[in-house]
């Protein structure tokens, strides 16, 4: 099962300064990085969760995972497109794949996703998206529609709204910017998990 609070922060830098917080379950997102700049945050990324007792989850990057001996990875539907899921497996990765119809949730289920991702379930300026927000019904019904798979919600999070997520189904909510531009992330981390502990 996942841990009821999900961090996604773009560097090793962030995990650093979180991880001692108390967080359990982090996700690196590096969009456009250089490879060998890339490869170090993986790293690194890597080693901090490991001392912290942490799971790590790696976006996109999944043959830089598998290179560095990660064992989770998050996976968009175009990541689904070119990644080698065989291998992955072989390698007992475990896989997150987001979603957000019904037509991107069957091929999450056909690869047996490890935990299947929702949203954006509030507006969000952290990613642009092509979906409207999802809203509380739709991810009760993905709750349904997912059966005993742990299902994440993402998106426009906060710590004000993370309750009735539980509430309609999520088992964990994953969250950018109400962390990470918070004016004292580290307290907004602690308040998260303090917050999330009771849907555990
Ligand atoms: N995928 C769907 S919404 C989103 C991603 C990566 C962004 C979530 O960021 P925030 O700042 O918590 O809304
Ligand atoms: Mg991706």
């Amino acid at each position: 099962m996942l841990d009821p609070f999900y961090l996604i922060v773009d560097s090793a830098d962030w995990l650093q300064r979180l991880l001692p917080c108390g967080v359990k379950l982090a996700q690196l997102r590096v969009k456009n990085a250089d490879p060998a700049k890339l490869k170090g945050e993986i790293v690194r990324a890597r080693d901090l969760c490991a001392r912290h007792g942490a799971q790590l989850i790696v976006n996109d990057h999944w043959r830089e995972a598998l290179d560095a001996g990660c064992d989770y990875v998050h996976l968009g539907q175009e990541d689904l497109d070119d990644a080698d899921i065989a291998a992955l497996r072989r390698a007992d990765m475990r896989i997150g794949v987001s979603t957000h119809d019904h037509q991107e949730l069957d091929r999450a289920l056909s690869l047996e996703a490890d935990y299947i991702a929702f949203g954006p379930i509030h507006a969000t300026t952290a990613k642009e998206l092509p979906f409207a927000p999802q809203g509380l019904m739709r991810l009760a019904q993905w709750r349904d529609l997912v059966a005993g798979l742990p299902l994440v919600a993402i998106g426009g999070i906060t710590l004000e709204n993370c309750g009735e997520l539980f509430r309609a189904g999520a088992d964990s909510v994953a969250v950018i910017s109400d962390v990470l531009r918070a004016p004292d992330p580290e307290a907004r981390a602690r308040a998260f998990l303090d917050a999330t502990r009771a849907f555990a």
